[in-house]
């Protein structure tokens, strides 16, 4: 749909299935499956239904995290949800998120097994059951609990907002660019500002705010989310590029970024740390 004059919203809002712009394919105004599809269960007791988008490589870099401190109940497979083709839709995954997003997780460890949608509220789940990367109590877990929440709540400004309507709408339009643009980097500034006078964002400890956190700022400053890097003038943000650049160089981290990632360096399933370590996944 390209706009020449001036657009009138209707007394209703209709549903333009064309309405253009990437990712029209999978947008529609209902919720609910398509089709019946069950989900694959492997053989460990946490079983995560993801893609390897920044609200899915959350949850990777948690259970890689946990991992690497030696947190074997941690083990964990991951299956590819492939939203472009509409994977989210499927009866069985719906089961898992009803809200229909990656990612989904579904704990048989318990009985019944747990299933948990929201990538804060998995994040959340598994760090209070390892009792890891979330502190316990008072002040710091409230300030840790502030910045996920804030995460989950700016993220969409930068995806759903800048991101969609700056590289992803089918033209360019000023005042939405505008409008994001200035509130991701009003969302930059609080970030430098908080990072000015501490190494992680709740302080000395690096934890779920961090893993939450760096998926979608620390990426957009290291290389430049919706190719932005200039437009943003990112570099400018330079204790958020340092916060950044430290948990990038994590171990677990360069791991968990690699898990549903179908081509390149990822691998599209994970069943067991072997599969990360297999020289043909990290060509
Ligand atoms: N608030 C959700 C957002 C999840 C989300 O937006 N997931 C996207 C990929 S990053 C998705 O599954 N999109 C598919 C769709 O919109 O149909 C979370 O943090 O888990």
């Amino acid at each position: 749909m390209t706009q020449s004059t001036p657009y009138v919203p209707p007394k209703v809002w209709k549903w333009d299935a064309e309405s253009g712009g990437r990712f029209a394919n999978i947008n529609r105004p209902v919720a609910g499956p398509t089709h019946d599809k069950e989900l694959p269960v492997g053989d460990h007791p946490l079983q995560l239904y993801s893609l390897g988008t920044p609200n899915g490589v959350k949850v990777t870099i948690l259970l890689e995290e946990l991992l690497a401190l030696g947190v074997e109940a941690a083990e964990y497979d991951a299956w590819l949800i492939n939203i472009g083709e509409g994977d989210q839709f499927g009866s069985g995954f719906v089961e898992i998120n009803p809200n229909s997003k990656i990612p989904g997780l579904l704990d048989c460890g318990t009985s019944p097994p747990t299933r948990v949608f929201e990538s804060a509220a998995i994040l959340m789940y598994l760090a209070e059951k390892f009792e890891a990367f979330v502190p316990a109590s008072g002040a710091e877990r409230a300030e840790c609990l502030s910045w996920i929440f804030w995460q989950m709540g700016s993220a969409p400004y930068l995806g759903g907002g800048f991101g969609h309507f700056y590289a992803y709408a089918p033209e360019k339009q000023e005042y939405p660019i505008d409008r994001y643009a200035m509130e991701v980097k009003r969302q930059l500034d609080v970030l430098d500002r908080n990072l000015s006078s501490r190494p992680f964002l709740c302080g000395d400890e690096y934890n779920i705010a961090d893993m939450a956190t760096y998926p979608w700022y620390g990426q957009l400053v290291l290389n430049g989310l919706y190719d932005s890097k200039e437009f943003l003038e990112v570099d400018s943000y330079t204790n958020v590029v340092r916060w950044a650049q430290e948990i990038h160089d994590r171990p677990a981290v360069k791991r968990g970024r690699r898990v549903n990632r179908p081509g390149g360096r990822g691998i599209a399933e994970r069943h067991d740390a072997s599969d990360l370590d297999a020289p043909e996944a990290g060509k």
